[in-house]
């Protein structure tokens, strides 16, 4: 065994670079749409560009779906629905399922490879977290595909028909999956559409569904832009709409919707409160709040944007979470090392900068650590604002990205009401050494989800969703599959 010398005072420890290779990635210079089994042009030949958020650099050529894609989609899963996948036995459809899950374990490195690439993200996210929960939720679900008549539904649970259903960028391959696995265990098929700026996994997944076998039609994929969305979600042969995405779009899909029978879910925005209590662990607390906001850069619906802190910890947190901060690695998205990626988008990022020269000319105190930005690509360090109030815009407005606010209360009475004082109702954390404080406040947040003691845990058994403008429906466990069935 060697010794490591210890480092001289004041020098850091430098990690090396070890970046992921991206040679088990082969990008295809142009894709088309998936329908009916498979890969088919544009009906009109357009076409975009998707672009690696970290360097600019274009990945490939993408289909642009159009009004006429979405018609053709959409009559093929209807014939899937009435022919193959509808009519087949839970037994068969859960093999199927197993089939998806197993071969994305099998080219884990590759989605997580591809989805750094196309989205941003840190490897050690798309590695660890996004790839190996999408295959869970294809892997759970496919338990469910032969129970159905045993989970309360009634003797004979129906499936709905087609699904249309509409994606973000944030988890691209993980939400196609929480979209998919329910729909097709619950006898559904889907047209999906992915994020405009993010839809190679999508294609990837595709591409494992055509190895899987399923019946032609089962599922299509249409990448391209809102416009695409819009049509699927308003397509009269539409049985069932999942949406996630903003607050702004999930509205305008109500409205449309509205009337029309047609079933919907909608998984919105958030602005979730992260509550410390001064009986917290505070180091952990310290490493819950970073999860809870800087994951992901942020571009996370259920993210602790705002760090409410009892007000006699609030500098002794304050000044570890900066300690903290200093030490988290931003960069390439494909170095094993690295924290903090890239900003998915150019328009992300005005966005971030946006609301971030709001915060300051309202008159919250903005600190990030001393950190270098790459020159190429969109790029934006991680931020702690304090002294903000809760009338600020950065206290109020979703910013989706990696950005804190900070204010602080008293009494739990005062961090309830705070941190209940949001449109939003997605998700909180709590941090306290006590259990019945926990289950006190609870009782009292009004959020779909609460953690306590940790954050941003996810798992295919349990529904995760909102409530207000956050949407409603849910996603996960027994009370997602019932958004895929008819009753
Ligand atoms: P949006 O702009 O709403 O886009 C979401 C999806 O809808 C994209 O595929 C988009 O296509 C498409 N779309 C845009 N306009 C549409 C329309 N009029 N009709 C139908 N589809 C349309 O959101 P975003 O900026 O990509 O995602 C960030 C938001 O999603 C945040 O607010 C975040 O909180 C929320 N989100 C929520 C959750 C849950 S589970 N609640 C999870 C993740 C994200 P283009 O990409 O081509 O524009």
């Amino acid at each position: 065994m060697v010794d490591a010398a210890p480092p001289a005072p004041g020098s850091a420890w430098e990690y090396a670079p070890a970046p992921e290779s991206r040679e088990i990635v082969s990008i295809a210079p142009g894709y088309g749409l998936f329908i009916n089994g498979e890969f088919t042009p544009a009906a009109d030949g357009k076409h975009f560009t998707t672009l690696n958020p970290a360097t600019e650099e274009p990945l490939a050529e993408v289909a642009e779906a159009g009004v006429r894609d979405v018609d053709r989609a959409v009559a093929a899963a209807r014939d899937a629905f009435e022919r193959t996948w509808g009519p087949m036995p839970g037994t068969d459809r859960a093999k199927y399922l197993y089939r998806i899950a197993r071969a994305i374990q099998e080219r884990a490195r590759e989605f997580a490879v591809l989805e750094s690439l196309d989205n941003g993200k840190p490897i050690k996210e798309s590695r660890d977290v996004d790839v190996p929960l999408a295959a869970a939720h294809f892997f759970y679900h496919a338990g469910w595909a032969d129970k159905l008549e045993h989970a309360g539904f009634g003797p004979q649970p129906r499936p709905l028909g087609v699904a249309g259903q509409v994606i973000p960028w944030n988890f691209p391959l993980l939400m196609a999956a929480w979209k998919l696995a329910p729909a097709l265990a619950a006898g559904n098929t889907c047209v999906l559409k992915p994020a405009e700026t993010t839809p190679l996994t999508a294609l990837l997944l595709a591409e494992v569904i055509q190895q899987a076998g399923l019946p032609p039609g089962t599922v299509n994929i249409l990448t391209g832009d809102g416009a695409a969305g819009q049509a699927l979600v308003s397509h009269p042969g539409v049985d069932k709409i999942a949406f996630t995405g903003s607050t702004e779009v999930g509205k305008e899909i109500l409205r449309a919707v509205a009337g029309t029978g047609r079933k919907l879910t909608l998984e919105l925005g958030g602005k979730a409160a992260n509550v410390v209590f001064d009986d917290a662990p505070l180091d952990q607390a310290v490493e819950g709040i970073v999860n809870g906001i800087f994951f992901n850069q942020g571009h996370v619906c259920c993210a602790g944007s705002r760090l409410l802190v009892q007000e006699s910890v609030a500098d002794l947190v304050l000044d570890r979470l900066k300690r903290r901060l200093g030490t988290l690695r931003l960069g390439d998205p494909l170095d094993k090392n690295t924290d903090i990626g890239a900003i998915n988008s150019r328009q992300q990022l005005d966005k971030i900068e946006r609301l971030t020269a709001a915060g300051e000319a309202e008159g919250a105190q903005r600190w990030s650590p001393p950190c270098v930005l790459p020159t190429a690509g969109y790029w934006f360090p991680p931020t702690v604002f304090s002294g903000v109030s809760q009338s600020h815009r950065i206290a109020r407005e979703e910013i989706f990205g990696p950005v804190l606010s900070v204010l602080t209360f008293r009494t739990p009475e005062e961090a309830v009401a705070k941190a209940n004082n949001t449109p939003y109702g997605l998700s909180a954390g709590v941090w306290t050494d006590k259990g019945s404080r926990i289950l006190w406040m609870t009782q009292r947040l009004r959020s779909g989800v609460v953690w306590a003691n940790t954050y941003n845990r996810f798992d295919p058994a349990s529904p995760f969703g909102g409530y207000r403008e956050s949407g409603f429906g849910r996603e996960g466990g027994r009370h997602g599959l019932a958004a895929y069935i008819d009753g």
